[in-house]
Order: C-alpha cells, then structure tokens, then sequence
C-alpha cells in the first residue's frame, strides 16, 4: 500500500470515531501476543479490549503485561468461564461506556486475520451499520479447514438463512464490525444465547431491526496454536435455539396471515455482499433504527 493510500485510509477511519476491537479469550495464552501485535500493526488507531473468562493457562496475564506496555490496549478480566456470547456483551458494555463508536469482534486464535480489518472498517465507512467477514461469499476462503468444520459451518449459515429468512451467507463467523448505534438498537440486553448462536442471533436481530448489514469477503486461517473451544453443546445450542426461533417465526406469521398481528422477521429479506451489493429490504413493520445523526 502506498503512502498516500494509507492515509486515505487513516482519514476513512478516523471519520468513523473511536474503535474498539474485542478480543474473548479462554485459553490463549501463545496466540494472543501475536493477534494484539498485528492488529496494532494493521490500524494503529483500533484500541483493543481482552475480555478473559479468567483463563487457566495464564492468557489474563499475558493480556495484563501487554496492557502495560501499550495504553490502546485494555483487559476484562472475568470470573470464570462463561462462554463467548457472554464476554463479548461484557466487551460491547465496557466499550460503549468507554466512548468507542465501533466495536469490533474478532477472536484470537489468528483465524481472524488483523490485516484485513481495514476493509471492514472500509464497509462501515461506506454506510454499512453492520458489516460481517464472511467466509461464503464470492472473494471469501478458508485455509487449512477440516472437511468436517467446513461442513458443520456452511450447513449452519444454511439452516440459519432458511429457518429465520437471514439474508446472509455467513451468519455463524465472529469476524465484524458493529457501530455502536447499532449494538444500542438491536436490544442486546435480553440476549441469553452463548456459543456460535450468539453470532446468528446478533445478525438476525440487526437484520430485524433494518439496519443494513453487509458481507465482506475474508480469508479464514485455522488456529495454528491452542485448543479449539468447539463443542458438542454449543452445536446443539445453535441448533435448538435456531429451530424454536424459526417455529415461532412461522407460527406468527401464520397468525399475521390470519389477521393477528405482525411476523417477527422479514420475509425475503436479501442481503448484501460488499463486492456484489444487494440492499437488505426494510422489514415491513420495523422501522428502521438509525440513531445516527
Ligand atoms: N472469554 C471467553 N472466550 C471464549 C470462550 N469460548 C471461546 N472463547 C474465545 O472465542 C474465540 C473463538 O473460539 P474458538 O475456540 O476459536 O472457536 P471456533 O473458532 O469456533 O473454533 P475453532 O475453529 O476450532 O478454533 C477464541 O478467541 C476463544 O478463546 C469463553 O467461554 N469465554
Ligand atoms: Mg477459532
């Protein structure tokens, strides 16, 4: 990147406010040194908050040690372990009472590259209230992946899109870039699920909500160091939940058909992918929550 494509980059940053990349951790004690270093590498500006659910492998005072040497970087330390979904509302609350503008998920195994935040930033920039990195759009790809993981992955965003109408090719990843206004508007506060499913339930509802969210192709690494935090309840936690959902979500649309009052999403809803832009529809009875001035 040239100079002065790098300062126009700096400058498409700077007009988004202050940001905020969270960073859950359980566990990471090789890998989160590395991710800190390249995303401070990779946009300078970004702060970066470790929410730790007080690791056994000491990655809380990795954290702590790298937040001493570096003031852009901050530390949650948590009680215990208490799943994903968890840590990240305590990170999103933490950041939003800090004054950060964008809060950025990202995980620390390194399957997140750093260097390609710049181009969710840049989608953000563009208009986007949401944009998510997605694996299963055109420009999007997986390295080093199991057969199996790809699989489980694609099936979710599949069963996900059906059951709930998500307009989304990727509903499942745990690479994106909220505005704060966003996060404030998709009523993060009864949001109870845990796991992969807390990421199809934050997409679903800023979808609801009429925010427009938008796919940015990403290139996703498999974890080189650490053990993965993929487990047999958290699958069925996302299957579960996503099922009952799209019952309901049927069962009141049968009603709203019948005269009863409104469906809780919107039918045929499309969503957007940053290289081929497709507007997600307003849904009919959400109005859509732009707060932003
Ligand atoms: N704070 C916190 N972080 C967690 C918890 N579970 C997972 N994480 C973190 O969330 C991120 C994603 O977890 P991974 O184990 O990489 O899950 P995954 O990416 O679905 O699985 P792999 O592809 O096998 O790595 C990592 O940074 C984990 O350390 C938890 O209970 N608490
Ligand atoms: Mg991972």
């Amino acid at each position: 990147m040239s100079h002065d494509e790098r300062a126009a980059e700096e400058h498409v940053h700077a007009g988004l406010g202050k940001i905020l990349v969270i960073i859950p951790t359980y566990n990471e004690a090789e890998n989160i040194g590395p991710v800190v270093e390249r995303i401070r590498a990779a946009v300078p500006e970004a702060h970066v908050l470790v929410a730790d659910d007080n690791s056994p492998d000491g990655t809380g005072e990795v954290a702590d040690r790298l937040a001493a040497a570096d003031g852009a970087v901050h530390v949650l330390h948590r009680e215990g372990k208490e799943g994903l979904g968890a840590a990240y509302l305590a990170g999103f609350r933490w950041g939003i009472e800090g004054g950060y503008d964008v809060l950025v998920e990202m995980d620390a195994d390194g399957s997140h590259q750093p260097e390609e935040l710049p181009r969710l930033l840049h989608a953000l920039a563009s208009g986007a209230d949401l944009a998510l990195g997605s694996r299963w759009v055109p420009g999007g790809r997986i390295v080093n992946w199991p057969k199996s993981r790809e699989l489980l992955s694609r099936g979710g965003s599949t069963y996900s899109r059906v059951m709930l109408g998500v307009p989304l090719r990727d509903v499942t990843g745990g690479y994106r870039a909220f505005r704060k206004e966003t996060l404030l508007g998709l009523g993060m506060d009864d949001v109870a699920s845990q796991g992969y499913c807390f990421q199809v339930d934050l997409a679903w509802r800023a979808v609801r909500a009429g925010f427009k969210v938008v796919e940015v192709p990403i290139t996703f690494v498999e974890r080189a160091a650490g053990d993965s935090k993929m487990s047999r309840s958290i699958v069925a936690e996302a299957l579960w939940r996503v099922t009952s959902w799209g019952v309901q979500r049927r069962v009141e649309a049968v009603r709203a058909a019948r005269g009863g009052g409104a469906p809780i999403a919107p039918a045929g809803a499309r969503g957007e992918a940053a290289d081929a832009p497709v507007a997600a529809e307003e849904p009919p009875e959400a109005p859509r929550q732009r707060p932003r001035a």
